[in-house]
């Protein structure tokens, strides 16, 4: 049975989940196929089926499984006959830490700087809940926040430094080449790319000769979806 991947959509059909984009490179990477059904974000009727409010989720026949750790797990136990996405276990564990850094310290920090553009991409309802969401979790305006971001940025740049050290001497996070945790970060990235021009990063910054290399991954896939690049 197919796989189905519930993930959200805005206008122009823009899949501006970056936590839907961890999967969708997850399951490139399993060379797996799935079917990808749209939601919009302030439609929880359309996820009720999966207990929780967030995207993405994978069905997989009988089986859901939401949060894209979760899935991941999930692919990598249930497809082993494809690719790792961690490498083993150590690698996994490594990957863990990764989902970790960036869930707590990367995404707070981008959010601010990009997510005021992303009302731009879409329908009334759903740029009022997105709104109404962050201006309460972050404590600030959106345009406040889009004041703010240039002088907000070189901070958040240097939270990148970890990656950027181990960029300058591997061309992935994973090493020769990327794997589930190049995925995780990249999925910031390629979010800022589908639903805003802000630029996050310097041309002659390590990070953005990384950023070019995951766009080429799987014939371009990120690249061609990612609208505004
Ligand atoms: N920890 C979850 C986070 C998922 C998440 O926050 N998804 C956002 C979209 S990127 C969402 O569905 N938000 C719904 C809402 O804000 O109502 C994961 O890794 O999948």
């Amino acid at each position: 049975m197919a796989l189905i991947l519930y993930e959200l959509s805005g206008l122009e059909d823009r899949r501006y989940s970056q936590f839907s984009w961890r999967t969708r490179l997850a399951l490139a990477h399993k060379r797996l196929t799935a079917e990808y059904r749209p939601v919009r974000i302030s439609d929880k009727a359309a996820i009720a089926f999966s207990g929780q409010l967030n995207v993405p989720i994978l069905v997989d026949g009988e089986t859901t499984v939401v949060d894209s750790w979760r899935i991941a797990e999930y692919l990598e136990d249930n497809f082993t006959e494809a690719p790792s996405l961690f490498g083993g276990a150590v690698g996994m564990g490594l990957a863990r830490f990764v989902n970790g850094w960036v869930d707590r310290q990367v995404v707070p920090g981008a959010v601010p700087l990009i997510v005021c553009d992303v009302v731009d991409c879409l329908d009334v309802a759903d740029a009022a809940h997105l709104r109404a969401f962050m201006e309460k979790t972050f404590r600030t305006t959106f345009e406040e926040m889009r004041e703010q971001r240039e002088q907000k940025k070189p901070a958040w740049k240097r939270l990148l430094d970890p990656a950027r050290t181990a960029l300058k001497a591997q061309p992935f996070l994973s090493g020769a080449a990327p794997a589930y945790a190049d995925y995780i970060l990249f999925s910031v990235f390629q979010w800022a790319g589908i639903v805003s021009t802000f630029e996050l990063l310097e041309a002659d910054d390590p990070m953005s000769s990384w950023r070019e290399r995951m766009l080429d991954l799987f014939d371009g896939m990120a690249r061609r979806s990612a609208a505004r690049h």
